[in-house]
């Protein structure tokens, strides 16, 4: 094959992929719909980021640059269309920002031209960044918090000794980034994610204090912190609003997903929580509902998870991991823009009346198998009361 051919082969094979149609899968739980194909994946990254199409300087047409994963994803509506930042991860494991496009949310995905160029500001700078939370705050900026890696300097003899912090950063435009001051906070943090209104006049973050950068330790949990200046943000008190729990899908760890969707009936939160098998930890989305009036108020819980990864989604880079850290909201339809193996990134649809009626119906976890067997009782004698 000559190097036109190639890249004409190329270029034919990268436009069927980006017009490829995602079709809804058939079946499922009735409370969200998954779809057929991933919406984004590192083969969706754009030929330019990976091939140096000289024919002098790359004879062969090979790839110089190779990208890994396409995954964790913030999400807005931006011009009016649907908007991920992703994390795209390279083959050196470094990861990066990316825009990504699409008119329907579901499928036509389309990367920008080129990466983020993220600064880092005053901040020591970052060795990682990655799993960016996008949130349209009431003062009228797009604020991204996304997890900042450097290596952790005091144990100069391990290599993987890492540190976690909240980098902050604002645009009006997803191009151009003001990189604030790194979080301070008494623990490293990662999850972080800012809640899109005021409370009493100050910032709001969710926070997920960690005493290493792997470990929550004896920390951990989703917790809440007030700022008050979010060009040099503190975390001063903070307060635990969802805990980890024994025998729970967050036993080990948890942490807030995408900034909390507002409705009449309260902030509907998506979450991960981590459990440890004999094959790892298991990483699964699970919901709950707060206050209208107090975010960090609980007023409901559904019990379990919400969402797993699920047949060709368990296969990748981190097995049995399902992540997300966006979603939209347009006209009472919710696009959950989830990872699955930390490899590749979906889209499933609902709507709010769907997840309100979920996080409102779905039992709690009891914490007991007893429990789990009554409540199951429960149901099986209403349906039959339903019968007579
Ligand atoms: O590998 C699964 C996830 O692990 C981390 O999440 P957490 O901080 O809750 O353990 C993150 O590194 C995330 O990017 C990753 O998907």
């Amino acid at each position: 094959m000559t190097f036109s051919q190639r890249q004409a082969a190329l270029r034919a094979e990268y436009a069927a992929l980006l017009a490829q149609k995602n079709e809804p899968l058939t079946g499922g739980n009735g409370i969200y719909t998954k779809y057929t194909n991933p919406i984004l994946t590192a083969a969706h990254t754009p030929l330019e980021w990976r091939y140096d199409f000289s024919e002098k300087d790359n004879p062969y047409l090979m790839q110089r640059i190779m990208i890994n994963a396409v995954l964790n994803a913030g999400a807005i509506m931006f011009d009016g269309k649907f908007t991920v930042v992703a994390r795209v991860e390279g083959a050196d494991r470094k990861s990066f920002f990316a825009v990504a496009q699409s008119d329907n949310g579901i499928d036509g995905w389309c990367f920008w031209d080129e990466p983020i160029t993220m600064p880092d500001g005053d901040n020591a700078p970052a060795t990682n960044v990655y799993d960016m939370r996008l949130t349209r705050h009431e003062d009228g900026w797009i604020y991204g918090v996304f997890c900042v890696e450097r290596h952790d300097d005091t144990k100069s003899f391990d290599t993987s000794a890492a540190t976690a912090a909240a980098g902050i950063a604002r645009t009006h435009d997803l191009i151009h980034w003001e990189r604030l001051k790194d979080l301070k906070s008494a623990s490293q943090q990662r999850n972080v994610v800012l809640h899109p209104e005021f409370v009493n006049s100050r910032y709001a973050l969710y926070t997920r204090p960690q005493d290493g950068f792997i470990d929550t330790g004896k920390g951990g949990g989703i917790g809440w912190a007030l700022i008050d200046d979010i060009t040099n943000a503190e975390v001063k008190e903070e307060t635990i609003i969802y805990g980890r729990q024994y025998h729970t899908v967050y036993e080990v760890k948890n942490g807030e997903g995408p900034a909390p969707l507002k409705t009449e009936h309260g902030w509907l939160h998506l979450a991960h929580g981590v459990r440890n098998t004999a094959d790892g930890l298991r990483y699964v989305l699970y919901m709950y509902l707060t206050a209208p009036d107090d975010p960090t108020r609980l007023i409901a819980q559904p019990g379990g998870w919400f969402l797993i990864p699920e047949a060709s989604e368990y296969v990748g880079d981190v097995m049995n991991v399902a992540f997300s850290n966006g979603w939209i909201e347009k006209e009472g339809k919710v696009y959950i823009y989830y990872a699955s193996a930390d490899t590749r990134l979906h889209v499933a649809t609902t709507t709010i009346d769907q997840l309100l009626d979920y996080c409102l119906h779905t039992p709690q976890d009891g914490l007991t198998t007893s429990a789990s067997v009554e409540t199951i009782k429960r149901l099986v004698k209403k349906n039959k009361e339903q019968q007579k």
